[in-house]
């Protein structure tokens, strides 16, 4: 069990390490309970003084220092640390032999297995539960591994690079890995156990034949194809979008079910939670299949951005992650639709990184300090961390950032970089500016103002930073709509910011100006959502259906139709009846256009979140309320929308196996229209779909459609999917997850009763997230005023801080915005935080506990 409470790191004290370690050779006796690791690292003096390496719970058995037994007096060891007190002056090989307990870790960092399959998680520093090492980013290190294990031939043994040899004699199985890109502890691998293959070859545009497999368990081949097609079309993607070639002979997937979060991109062996690999239309959604196409491009997308060049330290966390976010987020923005995507990134966006950077929790993207590391893989540093690089994409341009993006792999190829070595790369007019959005926490707001008058138009554009940070450069992406088309930004004239191409830099305040005009122009701002701020602008009904009907940005459609959507639902919060009638005959037309993309008139009929409209509201917030006004908002959009929602059902259901972003839009479209419906009280379309699906995405949009509205027969269709589905985990996660959100009253009693599940378990974190963690999403049951709902989550959270403290953080960050809701509440939620924080005992769930309790 960890007790260390952590200590504080500080961007500040970074220092080099006083010995290099440019070879090691890791051998492996694998036992369930009994690992033996033998590892000979050869360390070479660039410093003088002891090497200090680090350990988590290890038990050390010999110590060698150049093939001899080493005298216990020349070093200091114990679980956690190792000290060879006075190394030689010249390069020397030391070897460490640990025992490891591959099926006592629960926390499934270091090696574990998962189903009886060895694998191993060591980002950030689950290396160190492997062997003593220096356990960080800048050490770069070439690996020979030697895997030794019982078996007769069918299992496979993995590690990172290429295979030299595998042997198998007399019942014992050996393989020899080596990887010629020196690299760091956190990319290390091993996988070993009984696997099933799907195996295919991609030639790379230098002509290089590199052998692909993915593994998976045995009989689910069939579904690890779609994956493959993504492997394949990523490789292909960034050799044309940024000239990046594979490097290996071989690249190696596996899927395991244990895993705490969706993929990690080892060198040349990523391991993946299987759901973002497994996939048939019968099991998977549509979402599931391109939350697969990204997860598997974002890892290959590693391999250069985080592999190839990797990080000094942890606070440049975003220089891989913010990048391969940005990488992954213009693959799936080129191989499906631009538009839609840039939609569901800023949904995601201000879903996720927008309260998170208001909450107790926020942080910079380039932190200066952290207590525990694990609790930085934030939406921060992914999400807006690739803001960021699209800010600077926009404001130089596609060539420009492309030479950029070359002169950076150029550069700083096999070397440990900073956010600084990036940026540097890139013609910024105020780099120093630029830095500021890396240092400073918190949404900026862009106050857009408007006057017409006697045919001079002016628009204003002030820039409000957040609390305690400064003025930064923000792109504005903008247009002038009219009547007569879009007014010629040449008549315009701008004052106080720069011009750029397509774009102005807003620093604090850009006036422009248009004159000679008929009448007042709409203005479309801050099109794609070129700048991830918060955009005020005063409600005005008119405008923002004019700019629905005609503008031809799709985020600044998509955006007006929220702004009128959680306008009329803060009305009904606030106890006016509600009037939706100007908005649902735009929607109506919207919906109805063939000219627009199916995926987008769906985005369009999803009603805004309840969170959202809770963040509208700010504070003092009664749930309940925010449950009725949802609810009657929808009903009243479904019921004035019901002839075009109708005749939008009764599109023609595309094949089932047809999983392209086309078909999945046509579904998309008509699930939302069934919800729509479903929310005015018309369910029979849901209940026949329920059972008639011939997709997983139709099954399960009809049971939400059901479970969403309390329908009659909720209750049965729900417990039929989970009785068809007991052998399929991926899919007994999603009606955990249903029950879970389920807004009605009965949602705390139901999920105490599925804890007792024979299929719930705390040690898989997909069950713990799509139980405990969608509960945590149910505004009403998770934030009861009796307190219950913070008690439950909070109790699953001490379970899990002995076992799996970082998936118990995890848990525990719901509880950021209980600060946006009544007293009650919040002091209910207070009680129990102060409970979680007085007995937790690991680094992780302390390191948020004491964060979201932090007065002031
Ligand atoms: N780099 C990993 C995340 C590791 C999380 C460690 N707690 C996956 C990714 O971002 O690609
Ligand atoms: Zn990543």
């Amino acid at each position: 069990m960890r007790t260390d409470t952590g200590q504080t790191v500080y961007l500040q004290d970074y220092a080099p390490t006083p010995y290099r370690a440019p070879h090691t050779s890791l051998m492996f006796a694998l036992h369930p309970t009994r690992t033996v690791v033998r590892a000979t690292t050869l360390y070479e003096p660039v410093g003088t003084g002891p090497l200090e390496l680090a350990g988590d719970g290890l038990e050390l058995v010999a110590v060698e220092l150049d093939g001899e037994a080493l005298d216990e007096s020349a070093y200091e060891a114990g679980p956690d640390r190792f000290v060879l007190k006075a190394p030689p002056e010249w390069p020397f090989a030391l070897t460490l032999v640990t025992v490891v307990s591959p099926d006592d870790n629960t926390e499934l960092m270091g090696l574990y297995r998962s189903n009886g399959v060895y694998c191993t998680q060591c980002e950030a520093e689950g290396y160190r539960r492997i062997t003593y090492a220096y356990d960080r980013p800048d050490v770069l290190t070439v690996y020979d591994v030697f895997i030794v294990a019982d078996g007769d031939g069918e299992q496979v043994l993995l590690s990172n690079g290429n295979l030299v040899e595998r042997a198998v004699k007399d019942g014992r199985l050996s393989a020899h890995w080596h990887d010629p890109f020196p690299k760091p502890t956190y990319l290390f691998a091993l996988v070993a156990g009984d696997l099933g293959a799907v195996t295919d070859t991609f030639t790379t545009m230098s002509g290089r034949k590199v052998e692909l497999n993915i593994y998976v368990e045995r009989g689910k081949e069939p579904r690890a194809t779609y994956a493959m097609d993504a492997l394949k079309r990523s490789m292909a993607w960034d050799e044309t979008r940024f000239g990046r070639e594979y490097d290996l002979d071989i690249f190696n997937i596996v899927a395991v079910s244990d895993f705490n979060m969706g993929a990690m991109e080892n060198k040349g062996l990523n391991v993946f939670n299987d759901r973002y690999v497994l996939a048939d239309p019968a099991v998977a959604t549509d979402q599931d299949y391109s939350g697969i196409e990204t997860v598997i491009a974002h890892e290959y997308f590693h391999n250069w951005t985080g592999n190839r060049i990797t990080c000094r330290d942890w606070f440049q966390l975003c220089l891989k992650e913010g990048l391969t976010v940005f990488r992954d987020q213009e693959f799936t923005s080129d191989e499906r639709s631009r538009g839609v995507k840039r939609i569901a990134d800023v949904r995601r966006l201000r879903a996720a990184q927008f309260p998170e950077d208001a909450s107790p929790l926020r942080h910079c993207v380039r932190p200066s300090k952290y207590d525990e590391i694990s609790n930085l893989y934030t939406a921060t540093v992914y999400d807006k961390g690739a803001e960021l690089i699209r800010m600077i994409h926009t404001m130089i341009g596609e060539a420009a950032f492309r030479a950029g993006m070359d002169d950076y792999f150029a550069r700083f190829d096999g070397t440990a970089a900073t956010v600084e070595d990036f940026v540097s790369c890139f013609p910024l007019a105020d780099p120093g500016a630029f830095m500021r959005w890396y240092e400073e926490p918190g949404t900026p707001t862009v106050k857009v103002d408007e006057r017409y008058e006697n045919g001079r138009y002016t628009l204003e554009l002030t820039q409000v930073p957040a609390e305690g940070a400064s003025i930064k450069p923000i792109p504005v992406r903008l247009a002038l709509l009219s009547d007569t088309g879009a007014v010629d930004p040449a008549k315009a004239t701008v004052h106080g910011g720069e011009i750029g191409p397509g774009h102005i830099v807003l620093k604090d305040r850009v006036k422009v100006t248009v004159d000679r005009l008929n009448a007042a122009p709409i203005a479309s701002v801050m099109r794609g959502f070129s700048a991830p701020v918060t955009i005020e602008r005063t409600a005005d009904e008119a405008r923002d259906l004019t700019l629905i009907a005609k503008d031809d940005d799709p985020f600044t459609v998509w955006d007006a139709v929220q702004r009128l959507a959680v306008g009329a639902m803060r009305a009904r919060y606030d106890g006016a009846p509600g009037d939706e009638s100007a908005l649902a005959a735009a929607l109506a037309t919207l919906a109805a256009n063939d000219g627009h993309e199916p995926t987008f008139r769906a985005l369009a009929l999803i009603v805004p979140t309840r969170q959202t409209l809770i963040e509208a509201i700010g504070s003092d917030v009664d749930p309940d309320k925010v449950n009725a006004a949802h609810q009657g908002f929808s009903a009243a959009l479904g019921a004035k929308m019901q002839d075009v929602l109708a005749r939008l059902y009764s599109a023609p259901v595309p094949p089932a196996d047809d999983v392209s972003a086309e078909a999945a839009g046509h579904r998309a479209l008509r699930n939302a229209a069934m919800h729509l419906l479903a929310a005015a009280g018309e369910t029979d379309r849901a209940a026949t779909q329920a059972t008639s699906a011939t997709t997983m995405t139709d099954r399960l949009a009809a049971l939400g459609a059901l479970a969403f509205t309390d329908a009659p027969g909720a209750d049965d269709a729900l417990a039929a999917f989970a009785a068809a589905n007991e052998h399929e985990p991926l899919v007994l996660d999603k009606y955990f997850a249903m029950e879970a959100m389920r807004p009605d009253d009965g949602a705390l009693e139901r999920v105490r009763g599925l804890m007792e599940h024979p299929k719930f378990s705390l040690k898989t974190p997909n069950r713990v997230r799509s139980l405990i963690g969608a509960f945590a999403q149910n505004v009403a049951a998770f934030h009861r005023a009796d307190g219950e709902g913070y008690r439950l989550v909070a109790d699953v959270a001490k379970a899990l801080d002995k076992s799996n403290p970082q998936v118990a953080a995890r848990l525990l960050t719901s509880f950021s915005d209980v600060r946006r809701f009544d007293s009650p509440r919040r002091e209910a939620a207070a009680d129990v935080l102060a409970d979680v924080l007085q007995t937790a005992t690991s680094s992780d769930v302390v390191d948020i506990a004491r964060r979201l309790t932090a007065k002031g």
